[in-house]
């Protein structure tokens, strides 16, 4: 699963990767007041699930918000502190958590109460006492539903050919650390890199080597940072963009020579390039120092000095880094 929030190329950027191993092992997140209530459920669940518990909403928060996250949740309305209702519309409001299934399962058997469940957001109710095939299907199906879910999410996420994540990830992550960033007054660098000479590579060696060539390369750079929180994306045709959180200049600038390093040692010939006689790369940074005097305004503009960055390093004979 290739897919990453994080440098490596083979950690998804969803929760729950690989959906296809992932059936047998969902996880339920089980939350009730009442520990026998918890038993009576986990009991009927636990050979097709791994079973999580909390018996309050404080815990079952904790524990919903945890990577990864459960693939469902069975929760109880009536609680001493915060009661079902509210938890669900914390889960429903927080983006971490609100992809997470919902099902009620309570006491409480009228229209009004079921209404209200479901106008929350929950994808189902069950009142007590419930038939156990009953509640292990529509478990079963909403757990299906979630997997489906993630699966779908993570394809649209992903790039097909190098498998790194594409564009519109990098876009929504790239937004992510910059609220974060500018909260915590952290640095915040972003690298260009596009492929040197690289129409004529497709047009010597064919469009199918093109596509190989930009699999290896692609690869290589996922794997050349080596901090979690590094993103490594594909952003379009032969250009990649890197994002480094809490990462000055220094430290962005390290990390691109390790990348140009990284595409050398690959050592792809390409016999029509006027810079070597393989394979290169040029790479533009910028870095958001909000501490600075004059801080980038926006991620777009962060963007926008990188990819001047870029066009600097091609005018000055590619094969480097331009900062
Ligand atoms: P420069 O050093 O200035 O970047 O030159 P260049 O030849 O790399 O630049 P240009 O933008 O002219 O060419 C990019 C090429 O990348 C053209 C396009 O056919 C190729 N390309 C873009 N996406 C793909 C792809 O998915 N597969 C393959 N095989 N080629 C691609
Ligand atoms: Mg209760
Ligand atoms: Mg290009
Ligand atoms: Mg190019």
């Amino acid at each position: 699963p290739p897919i990453c929030s994080s440098r490596s190329p083979r950690a998804s950027p969803i929760r729950n990767t690989r959906p296809e191993v992932r059936e047998q092992r969902a996880t339920i997140l089980i939350v009730d007041d009442q520990p026998a209530n918890i038993h009576a459920l986990a009991k009927l669940l636990k050979d097709d699930y791994r079973i999580i518990t909390a018996t309050n909403a404080a815990k079952a928060l904790e524990l919903a918000r945890r990577e990864p996250g459960p693939d469902l949740i069975l929760l109880d309305i009536l609680m001493p502190d915060q009661d079902g209702y509210g938890l669900c519309r914390e889960l429903k409001a927080d983006e971490a958590t609100h992809a997470i299934p919902v099902i009620f399962v309570t006491a409480l058997d009228q229209a009004q109460d079921e209404a209200k469940g479901l106008q929350l957001g929950a994808a189902d109710y069950i009142s007590k006492p419930f038939n156990p095939a009953i509640v292990r299907a529509r478990v079963h199906n909403q757990v299906s539903l979630k997997l489906k879910t993630d699966l779908l999410e993570k394809i649209a996420l992903q790039d097909g050919l190098t498998e790194i994540p594409n564009r519109r990830y990098f876009d929504r992550k790239l937004s992510q650390e910059w609220n974060r960033q500018s909260r915590h007054q952290q640095p915040l660098s972003l690298l260009m890199i596009d492929i040197d000479h690289f129409k004529p590579y497709n047009d010597h060696y064919g469009h199918g080597a093109g596509d190989e060539c930009l699999r290896r390369v692609a690869q290589a750079l996922a794997q050349a940072p080596t901090r979690s929180a590094d993103l490594v994306a594909r952003y379009g045709g032969e250009e990649f963009v890197v994002l480094l959180p809490d990462t000055d200049a220094t430290g962005a600038r390290e990390v691109a020579e390790k990348m140009r390093a990284a595409i050398h040692t690959l050592a792809i010939p390409h016999a029509y390039s006027p810079v070597s006689d393989h394979i290169t790369i040029s790479l533009g940074g910028s870095t958001h120092q909000p501490q600075r005097q004059r801080p980038a305004t926006s991620s777009e503009a962060l963007k926008q000095v990188a990819d001047q960055a870029l066009y600097q390093a091609k005018e000055q004979g590619r094969d480097r880094l331009f900062w």
